[in-house]
C-alpha cells in the first residue's frame, strides 16, 4: 500500500520541483493532445508561403528563407487555457528575435495580428511578441512538425496561454493598435498569461 501511495504520488500529480511550473488550475496532460478550432489545414513546405505587412516592409518569405536564418532548439511548457499542460516540449526553428533580423518594422507597430491557414488570428503585442523565447518551429521531438500541430510551421509564444501559439502561420501584420483575434473576439483574454490565470476576457 505504501509502495501504490508512492507511485500515485509520483505518476499521477507533478512532484514538489515540476508542481512550480505547473500554472494555477492547470493539469499534466497524457501525451501530446491537439487542440485545434475546425479543419488542420494540409499544407506542403514547398507551397507554405509567410507574409509580413502593415506596418512593415511588405515582404514574403518561403519554408526555405527559414530554413536558411540562424537555427535554434528549444525546450519549453506549453499551457492549454482548457487546464492542460505539458512540460519540457522540445522544437527546433527560428527564434523570433533572430527573424526580426530579416524585416524592417516600423517603430510605430505597437501589436501584431498573426495570421493562419484556415483563418485563425490571435492577436499580440509587439512587446509580448520580440522576446528571445518566441520561435517559429518547424520540428517537434526531432520530427517534422505534423500537421495537426501546425506544420509546417508554427509559432510558439511559451510564456502565455498556447492559443497564442498560431499553427499552420502564414503571415503578420504589423498595426499601430490592439485588434483582436478569433478568440479573443469571442470571449478570451487579450493577453493570457497563465500565472495571472488570464483566461477569459471580463468585458462580457
Ligand atoms: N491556426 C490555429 N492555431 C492554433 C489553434 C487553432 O485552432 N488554429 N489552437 C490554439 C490552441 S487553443 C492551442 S491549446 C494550441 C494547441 O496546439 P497543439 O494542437 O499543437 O497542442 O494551438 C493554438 N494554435
Ligand atoms: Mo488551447
Amino acid at each position: 500500500m505504501v509502495y501504490l501511495a508512492i507511485m500515485g504520488k509520483f505518476f499521477k500529480k507533478p512532484g514538489p520541483d515540476l508542481a512550480d511550473r505547473v500554472p494555477p488550475g492547470q493539469h499534466l496532460a497524457n501525451g501530446f493532445p491537439v487542440l485545434t478550432y475546425g479543419e488542420t489545414p494540409q499544407v506542403s513546405p514547398e507551397e507554405w508561403t509567410f507574409k509580413v505587412w502593415g506596418l512593415a516592409e511588405p515582404k514574403s518569405l518561403t519554408y526555405q528563407d527559414f530554413m536558411a536564418m540562424s537555427q535554434s532548439d528549444f525546450t519549453a511548457d506549453f499551457h492549454c487555457v482548457t487546464t492542460w499542460s505539458k512540460l519540457d516540449v522540445r522544437w527546433t526553428g527560428v527564434k523570433v528575435t533572430d527573424f526580426m533580423a530579416h524585416i524592417k518594422v516600423d517603430p510605430k507597430a505597437t501589436h501584431i495580428m498573426q495570421h493562419c491557414y484556415g483563418g485563425y488570428t490571435t492577436n499580440i503585442s509587439r512587446e509580448d511578441f520580440v522576446r528571445s523565447e518566441n520561435f517559429f518551429a518547424h520540428t517537434l521531438f526531432g520530427e517534422p512538425l505534423p500537421a495537426e500541430h501546425g506544420g509546417p510551421m508554427r509559432l510558439v509564444i511559451p510564456h502565455l496561454y498556447a492559443w497564442k501559439s498560431a499553427k499552420w502561420i502564414n503571415g503578420l501584420e504589423f498595426l499601430d493598435q490592439e485588434m483582436l483575434g478569433f478568440w479573443e473576439r469571442n470571449g478570451y483574454h487579450r493577453r493570457g498569461e497563465p500565472w495571472a490565470e488570464e483566461r477569459y476576457s471580463n468585458r462580457f
